[in-house]
């Protein structure tokens, strides 16, 4: 059985283009994926199909409200009777990582829940009891791109999403190290010149070297990923 995601959303308009492109396309093509976009505000049932009202306590903006939310995550629910895995895109979220990606990309259902400007009345927090994500300590104006962003880590993971000339090249985050640099023609470009090890096709001096190069950019480019590394490797 395929997976099927379903976004909730204000700007349903915005995930044509993405999930339309590359390898989220791909996938839906071939059956791994679904998609299904619901837009919140057509569950709203006053004259001005508000989805937001004025914070109790008073304080600046709006808050998503209960009632759309809660009719709108049912009717969805409601249209294929495996239960979802409920993720509400929120910056108070757990920050998404790899081992993240990798465990959602093992459901069969998903629901995501992106709100706008904004933050959720917290019954619905307590009510549906959705896995709460972000995708970074940075702020957005909304939960749609964190949203895509989670659909693309998922979703090309899937097995088949990645064509052969994508696949296993995969190696940043499955062992904790950064890759190694690349060159490809020419030899020498505006006089600089591609390390002599990797010309000499010596494979073991290759390997031994790419290694290397590996450790070394860990260690100055992400020296957070180099202490998990270096404590990992230590237990
Ligand atoms: C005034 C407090 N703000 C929290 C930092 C309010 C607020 C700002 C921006 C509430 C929501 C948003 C919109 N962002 C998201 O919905 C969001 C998000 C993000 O801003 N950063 C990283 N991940 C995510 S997931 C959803």
């Amino acid at each position: 059985m395929s997976l099927r995601i379903d976004v909730l959303t204000l700007f349903p308009e915005m995930f044509g283009p993405i999930l339309g492109t590359s390898i989220p396309k791909r996938a839906a093509a071939k059956g791994l994926v679904e998609y299904h976009l619901t837009q919140l505000r057509d569950f709203a049932t006053d004259n001005h199909k508000s989805v937001d009202d004025r914070p109790f306590g008073g304080g600046p903006g709006m808050v998503m409200m209960c009632q759309t939310m809660f009719d709108a995550v049912e009717h969805i629910e409601a249209q294929d009777p495996r239960p979802a895995t409920r993720i509400l895109l929120t910056p108070q979220g757990r920050v998404l990582d790899q081992a993240t990606a990798e465990e959602l990309a093992k459901r069969d259902r998903l629901l995501l829940i992106a709100g706008h400007y904004e933050g959720f009345d917290e019954r619905i927090i307590d009510g549906l009891a959705p896995m709460e994500l972000s995708v970074g300590d940075y702020v957005l104006s909304g939960g749609e791109l964190a949203a895509m962003v989670l659909i693309d880590a998922i979703v090309r993971l899937l097995p088949g999403a990645l064509g052969a000339a994508d696949g296993a090249a995969d190696e940043t985050f499955a062992d904790g190290l950064i890759e190694y640099p690349q060159y490809t023609r020419p030899k020498v470009y505006r006089d600089m010149e591609v390390p002599p090890v990797l010309i000499g096709g010596n494979h073991a001096k290759i390997a031994q070297w790419r290694q290397a190069q590996r450790e070394e950019r860990t260690k100055t480019k992400r020296p957070d990923l180099w202490a998990a590394y270096e404590k990992r490797k230590s237990l």
